[in-house]
């Protein structure tokens, strides 16, 4: 811990890319020795030894049993929506900026899809679609912690939104660092701000390797990433945490409760031609964008496949509007493998919270006992993909 204060930029410093590269510089090396955070190390390695660990398993449950009813009429959830757009992003994008349930703090952008210049265009070309001038807009990591930057045109089209052009932006962008936005939220609503980052958790990690105490004021992660299944960045791997799996480390680490809306729940919530074409119809032009760039989203989807399009970012939105969209949350330990030679980036999911314990017994150990592994995280076993979808395409036609 000492040693992330000592690295860390000034709480109040704003930095840009060129200060962004000398704060991965300096925690590289801290990230290589697994030192960045022994909270969240020890938490993990020794299991249950963790006092806080195990606070923030009340809190797990708390929210998660929350989450089994129906969303109350309070005040809207504040949440930070953390994305690299982008077509299912901006997807997710225009969900949230339609939706009076969230209260959408900020948007910052990460590189992922497209480098994080064009994404951040991108977002503010959404914000004026969708008449949210309001919004803080921020840019952020221009590349993951650790790798070389690995972008996704091939299935997002060159612009990052299928090649549907929108008109250049006019709001503003904010002038901090992404990271130093998420502090400043977080620290101004403590216990409040829910984020949801659709993308490498880069800017996340960031921020809680900068600003350790912030893990324990954040109210929740509903991230979209992670398989419990298959990959489809490899077989092991989904994309998001394929293209950052060190700063995804870090997040799963971070002892905040997570809700992993990973690829088996994505899958059971599908946007179909017919979907398309309704919005197509739609007078609303954000329905009418939104049909456009579902149009080669779902020609790349129909290669693997009849049955539409898993709109994954805009599931882990919709999610956040309508907690009963998870019908069934699975509580699980997942770690994050950043070392296999075939399995880098893969979420490896503890779905019994057991494990086997072995003691050396002369030439060779054998097995002395199974506890329990703490949960650190969530994910939709069974989603509601006809509210999904029902909502959905009701917020794009401004329903
Ligand atoms: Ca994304």
């Amino acid at each position: 811990m000492e040693e992330v204060k000592r690295c860390g930029l000034m709480r109040r410093e704003r930095y840009n890319a060129t200060d962004e590269v000398r704060l991965k510089t300096r925690l590289d090396p801290l990230l290589s020795r697994r030192m960045f955070c022994g909270r969240m190390c020890r938490a993990t390695r020794e299991g249950l030894g963790c006092l806080k660990m195990h606070s923030w398993i009340a809190v797990l449950l708390a929210g998660y049993l929350a989450w089994g009813q129906a969303p109350a009429a309070g005040p809207p959830r504040r949440i930070i929506l953390d994305t690299d757009p982008g077509i299912d992003d901006a997807m997710a994008v225009l969900l949230a900026l339609r939706s009076r349930e969230l209260k959408v703090e900020a948007i910052t952008t990460v590189a992922g899809n497209v480098p994080v210049e064009l994404g951040t265009e991108n977002a503010r070309k959404l914000a004026d679609l969708a008449g949210r001038s309001d919004v803080i807009i921020a840019k952020g990591a221009s590349r993951p912690l650790q790798r070389m930057l690995s972008t996704a045109e091939a299935i997002h089209g060159e612009n990052g939104l299928g090649g549907v052009a929108l008109p250049p932006p006019r709001i503003g962008l904010d002038k901090r660092h992404a990271v130093e936005v998420i502090h400043d939220l977080v620290e101004a609503h403590p216990g409040q701000i829910t984020l949801v980052p659709v993308g490498p958790l880069t800017n996340i990690a960031m921020a809680l390797l900068q600003y350790p105490e912030l893990a324990g004021k954040v109210r929740e992660i509903i991230l979209m990433g992670g398989s419990v299944g298959a990959g489809n960045a490899t077989p092991a791997a989904e994309a998001n945490i394929y293209h950052d799996a060190e700063a995804a480390r870090v997040v799963f680490e971070s002892g905040i409760p997570i809700l992993m809306v990973d690829l088996t729940a994505c899958a059971q919530a599908r946007l179909t031609r017919a979907d398309a074409a309704r919005l197509r119809e739609s007078a609303d032009p954000v329905a009418q964008f939104v049909a456009a760039i579902a149009e080669p989203y779902l020609k790349f989807a129909e290669r693997f496949g009849p049955g539409g399009a898993a709109i994954h970012d805009a599931l882990a939105v919709g999610i956040a509007i309508d907690p009963l969209i998870a019908k069934t949350v699975k509580r699980v330990h997942v770690d994050i493998e950043t070392r296999g030679e075939f399995t880098y980036g893969a979420t490896v999911t503890n779905q019994g919270l057991t494990t086997e314990r072995t003691e050396r017994r002369g030439d060779r150990y054998t097995i002395v006992d199974f506890p329990k592994v703490p949960a650190n995280a969530g994910y939709p076993s069974v989603v509601d993909g006809e509210r999904f979808v029902r909502l959905f395409l009701g917020r794009m036609q401004g329903n």
